[in-house]
């Protein structure tokens, strides 16, 4: 659309003549505006960017665990050792933030930088300051944290006694979020529980493509949704009643939420069967009135494996307390959201390891990025919100993360127009009533992209991974979105002065 308007404009110039005036007036009706009181951040993740993978006492997680056991499973067999060193540039981190202008900046906890056992015995007072460091130099400047308490780092001793398919799981949680609460709660209003159950699940259990590896679909995978979504529950409870009364803050979790959409008429009950067994299969329980996961993915997991001589579903069910404890524990939903698949109704074989009818994919005509499942497709942003608004009655809703890959290069008009363009459909669905309170840039600076090691770049800054002190330099996006959150208005056409990064007054 933003797209169209300067060809518009250009075309408008070429062939009608159009004097200057004219087209400055055109583009400054094109210019849009942000609702009062919307936060803009950028995003970030631990392990991604933290190194210090041992230091003062941290203990081994999954992800240390498998890039130091398996290490070419990454594609460049890289890991997290060192990343962006942000244990100690933080100050630096905090001063791009300033730089940008942001009203908040989401960060995720290392579990066992804070509780090294992964339990309450032994509170790791070096782990806990670092944070606290990084707290209270965003606090002095009016940055607000949202902080994420688990983005895929399970401390691997938890991992032997079977992670997330272990029901203990849920008060180990719990335990570690009271602390977490305790040490950080007067200071840190948005909370985030959980980081993408759908790739911690799916993706670690059900699959080979995030740790631990475990490759066990349509097992592991529900065993896994399951404690995770009590555990989230519980947290939140407890949130609510021992912390919320005198801190005030908010909890939700951020769901992996891409759009599926119908490749064509005859395809919507297909796709809309795709979207129950993505961001469906945790948000429904959470936030759709009656609960549990979706009856569609209750009927076919339970139909499959009876046909295939389970004795039971392979979707362990949830109690009705269960059901009853998750329904409403969440204040906001966070929506990670990066791109479009269009769906078919297909027929999956019982050999076939796949409970949903469905099959995915993304034409080759869309416009790509530098990671293959990365296409930049943003009216399916608008779609997805409009669907969350209607099926979920409206909740709140923070974008968690958004962004766009590319290699390394300082120029990233792609990048530019990404943001643009999914911001603008934001904006659509902001107009028509969905409830957007936030959004948030993926990644504040580049780092640790988990399987794809430090092949691709999601980063408004750029870091120099060559060298110790892993330079930090604004890209082109940087600049453009520093000018969005100024000016709270979308300009399409903003071109910034790329030369120097400066502070602006107030912060
Ligand atoms: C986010 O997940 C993560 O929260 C963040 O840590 C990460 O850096 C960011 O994405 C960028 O990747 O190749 O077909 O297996 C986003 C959701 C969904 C993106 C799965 C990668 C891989 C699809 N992810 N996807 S495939």
């Amino acid at each position: 659309m933003l797209l169209n308007l300067k060809c518009v404009l250009f075309l408008a110039v070429t062939y009608f003549g159009l004097s200057n005036t004219k087209i400055i007036n055109e583009v400054k009706q094109s210019i849009r505006k942000f609702p009062d009181g919307f936060s803009f951040g950028a995003a970030t993740a631990s392990y991604q960017i933290e190194g210090a993978w041992n230091a003062d006492g941290k203990t081994e997680t999954i992800w240390d665990h498998l890039t130091h056991n398996n290490p070419c499973s990454v594609k460049d067999c890289s890991n997290g050792d060192i990343a962006a060193n942000s244990y100690n540039l933080f100050k630096r981190d905090v001063e791009m933030i300033r730089e940008l202008g942001l009203d908040h900046y989401r960060f995720s906890l290392s579990w066992t930088r804070i509780l090294p056992t992964g339990f309450p015995d032994k509170i790791n007072e070096a782990g806990v300051q670092y944070y606290n460091n990084l707290i209270n130099e965003m606090i002095k400047y009016n940055i607000k944290p949202m902080v994420t308490l688990y983005h895929w780092e399970l401390p691997q001793k938890l991992q032997e006694m079977g992670g997330w398919a272990n029901p203990h799981v849920t008060d180990w949680f719990a335990d570690y979020a009271r602390v977490v609460f305790e040490q950080f709660g007067d200071r840190v209003k948005y909370w985030i529980t959980i980081n993408e159950p759908y790739q911690i699940c799916n993706a670690g259990y059900g699959s080979t493509t995030k740790a631990p590896q475990l490759n066990l679909k349509g097992i592991a995978d529900y065993m896994c949704a399951k404690n995770l979504l009590v555990a989230h529950a519980k947290t939140y409870h407890i949130y609510n009643n021992e912390f919320k009364p005198k801190y005030g803050g908010v909890v939700g979790m951020s769901m992996s939420a891409q759009w599926y959409e119908p490749e064509s008429e005859e395809q919507v009950e297909a796709a809309n069967e795709a979207m129950h067994f993505g961001i469906g299969q945790y948000a429904h329980p959470i936030f759709a009135k009656e609960g549990d996961f979706p009856q569609i993915m209750k009927e076919k997991v339970s139909a499959k494996s009876a046909a295939q001589g389970y004795y039971r579903s392979r979707l362990v069910e949830f109690t009705e307390e269960e059901v009853n404890m998750i329904r409403g524990s969440s204040d906001f939903i966070g929506l990670n959201h990066y791109t479009t698949y269009l769906s078919y109704r297909s027929n999956v074989t019982l050999e076939e390891k796949q409970d949903s009818d469905v099959t995915s994919y993304q034409p080759n005509s869309w416009p790509g990025s530098a990671s293959e499942w990365l296409k930049q497709i943003p009216w399916g942003l608008h779609k997805l919100l409009t669907y969350v608004k209607h099926n979920y009655d409206n909740p709140m809703v923070i974008i968690t993360e958004n962004g766009f890959s590319t290699l390394s290069g300082l120029e990233d008009d792609d990048r530019i127009s990404f943001y643009r363009e999914y911001l603008n459909a934001m904006l659509d669905a902001i107009e028509e009533g969905c409830n957007v309170a936030g959004y948030t840039a993926w990644s504040l600076m580049d780092n640790f992209e988990w399987l794809e090691g430090y092949t691709v770049r999601f980063g408004l800054y750029e870091v120099d991974f060559t060298t110790a002190n892993r330079t930090r330099t604004p890209r082109k996006s940087a600049f453009v979105y520093k000018e969005i959150v100024r000016s709270r208005a979308l300009d399409p056409i903003y071109e910034p002065n790329t030369k120097v990064m400066t502070i602006d007054e107030g912060h």
